[in-house]
């Protein structure tokens, strides 16, 4: 989104709608003078510190921090039937916290304190919460249903996205039948999706996840890094005959698509010799007609999105192009219908109830409370290898800030937490090992499924037993008296304690991983980041803090490509290393 040139994103006045007016709202630059007086600065809202809920929550951790979780489930024995939630396929543990039902009494007045609500409804609303871009924040648009009505600037969102929609599908009915052919006349086989970041995570990620559902005589691939590598390996085994780019870029400007989109085009020319091959073999997802155009890609072979979704919020709109030519315009839609589930979900449910809304509290309250720094997510099903990826974009990107709402930099307390994990079980015979003994606390989600995909033999009965085993051992852990009891040599007592205590949350899908399904998840986590954003104050929907190094590496290019390469100006390690890079480069 803000890549791209400070410039276009023009910081305009606070939009004129209620909440994000509120929030705007900032000492003098925005105060009417009192007549013949000083400007009156409205008085800055209070930091989420400042709360007494938060207060409140302060002085609750320190009688709940020694608790094990042991007692708390020794103590009241329906603990495991109680804190469990529920919403569409999702079946939500959270009793393996380190919270009693006083603690979530008080996390849940903190987010009523904090006007989440009020966050949800401005969003759903169009309202133009991210503020420093002066954009509506309306992802929640691109799943919404034909009938619904979403106004941002005057004009009905719903129907625009549908059209697209409806274009979409009717590409890739067209690509999937055949009826689509290359500019030599044969059948297109390979798909490539040239993006990054928030134009290539999800639509690679899902199509990882919804694999069973695919095409299977298609071939699917994403290139993203500027690495050749990832260029030549994606297309190495492809005949460009029969081989479609789909150049996702919201705006058309971002250095890595362009290089490798330039690359492919070179790449199919070379074989296809003929300009006009481009429009049969190169079709673009994007908001920037001009730079497409400028590309050589027929406008009509383009598919529209907005500035009001945000690039990791993205792959639900035309972004996902390459996902539904993988699996048809009626599982896409129905992975929209599982997000849209979610969403009114999020939006109707009273935050005791909610899914999205509890998941965000409970991680703010071991990110703000425990310090806690981190957060593992942790799949119990292959088709999600890429899930955690897709999360530590949405969770890092959108709250990775210390500058609050109002401009204020953010002291006494930390925001987003650094999400990371793999799928189970493989991380078991890995970096669980620290998770167990270490000595960082790591709230873990784990999330597993009722029914496998692919039911082979005891598989998935062993998976979900270990998946089930993991959150245990995590909570309840193995007493040295324990250990000593099974005969263990006194020595070695104390390494093969568990002490336990470690927070986990289970997410047990009633089913199988279907798009639907997968719709939910992703919406429960983009709506969980939302909650923690809300409540800290940052816009969650900016990413200025990419900025910097891609405009470095822009004043690099030139001193690493130009023979007279400009004096390098820099500090003397970054001097040293491009002057040895050089040498080492050319020799
Ligand atoms: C996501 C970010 C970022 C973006 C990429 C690609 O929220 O904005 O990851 O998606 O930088 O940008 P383009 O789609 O404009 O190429």
């Amino acid at each position: 989104m803000a890549k791209r040139s400070t410039g276009k994103v023009r910081a305009k006045k606070a939009a004129g709608t209620t909440v994000a007016r509120k929030i705007a709202a900032r000492p003098a630059a925005k105060t009417k003078r009192a007549a013949g007086g000083a400007a009156k600065a409205p008085a800055a809202p209070p930091r989420p510190t400042e709360l007494r809920e938060w207060q409140a929550l302060a002085r609750h951790k320190a009688k709940v921090e020694k608790l094990h979780l042991r007692k708390l489930f020794a103590d009241d024995p329906q603990r495991g039937k109680k804190m469990v939630l529920e919403a569409g396929d999702l079946y939500f543990d959270f009793s393996k916290n380190r919270l009693t039902t006083e603690t979530l009494k008080l996390l849940y007045a903190l987010a009523e304190r904090a006007k989440v609500r009020d966050g949800i409804r401005a969003m759903f609303a169009g309202e133009k919460i991210n503020l420093t871009e002066d954009r509506a924040v309306l992802h929640v648009a691109l799943r919404a249903p034909r009938n619904a009505k979403i106004v941002v600037d005057g004009e009905n969102v719903v129907p625009a996205v549908h059209a697209v929609l409806d274009r979409m599908a009717a590409f890739a009915e067209r690509v999937r039948s055949g009826a689509w052919q290359g500019h030599t006349g044969k059948r297109i086989k390979n798909v490539v999706n040239v993006g990054i970041g928030g134009s290539d995570l999800g639509p690679a990620m899902a199509y990882d996840a919804l694999r069973q559902f695919s095409r299977r005589d298609m071939q699917f691939r994403f290139v993203s890094n500027v690495d050749g590598t990832d260029f030549v390996e994606a297309v190495h085994d492809f005949d460009p005959e029969e081989t479609l780019f789909i150049i996702s870029s919201k705006t058309f400007t971002t250095l890595e698509t362009l290089t490798n989109a330039h690359s492919a085009r070179e790449w199919a020319l070379a074989k296809l010799k003929d300009e006009k091959a481009v429009a049969k073999h190169f079709v673009a997802v994007s908001t920037n007609a001009k730079e497409v155009a400028k590309f050589g890609i027929d406008t009509a072979n383009m598919f529209e999105f907005w500035d009001w979704v945000g690039g990791r919020y993205s792959y639900d709109s035309a972004i996902g192009l390459s996902l539904m030519l993988a699996i048809g315009g009626d599982a896409f839609r129905d992975m929209l219908a599982g997000f849209r589930a979610m969403d009114e979900h999020f939006r109707t449910a009273p935050p005791e109830k909610n899914l999205p809304m509890t998941l965000g509290l409970i991680g703010l309250w071991y990110d703000d409370f425990f310090g806690a720094e981190t957060v593992a997510v942790l799949p119990y099903s292959q088709y999600l290898d890429r899930l955690s990826a897709y999360i530590e974009q949405l969770d890092m990107e959108s709250n990775g800030k210390s500058t609050d709402r109002h401009g204020r930099p953010i002291t006494g307390y930390q925001t987003g937490p650094i999400v990371w994990g793999t799928p189970g079980t493989n991380g078991q015979h890995a970096y669980y090992q620290l998770i167990h003994q270490g000595t960082k606390m790591i709230p873990a989600d784990f999330i597993g499924f009722a029914k496998p995909n692919n039911d082979l033999g005891r598989h998935h009965d062993l998976l979900m037993a270990n998946f089930f085993a993991q959150t245990e051992a995590l909570a309840f852990g193995k007493t040295s008296e324990e250990v000593a009891k099974e005969g263990v040599a006194a020595f070695q007592v104390p390494h093969r304690t568990f002490r336990g205590n470690h927070p986990t949350n289970t997410i047990l899908v009633k089913r199988e991983l279907t798009p639907h399904v997968l719709g939910q998840l992703i919406a429960l986590y983009e709506h969980k980041v939302f909650t923690q954003g809300w409540i800290w104050q940052i816009n969650s929907f900016d990413q200025w803090g990419v900025e910097l190094g891609k405009v470095l590496a822009q004043r690099i290019v030139p001193q690493l490509e130009s023979p007279d390469a400009p004096k390098l100006d820099h500090d003397s390690s970054t001097n040293t290393l491009i002057r040895r890079y050089r040498k080492l480069r050319r020799g």
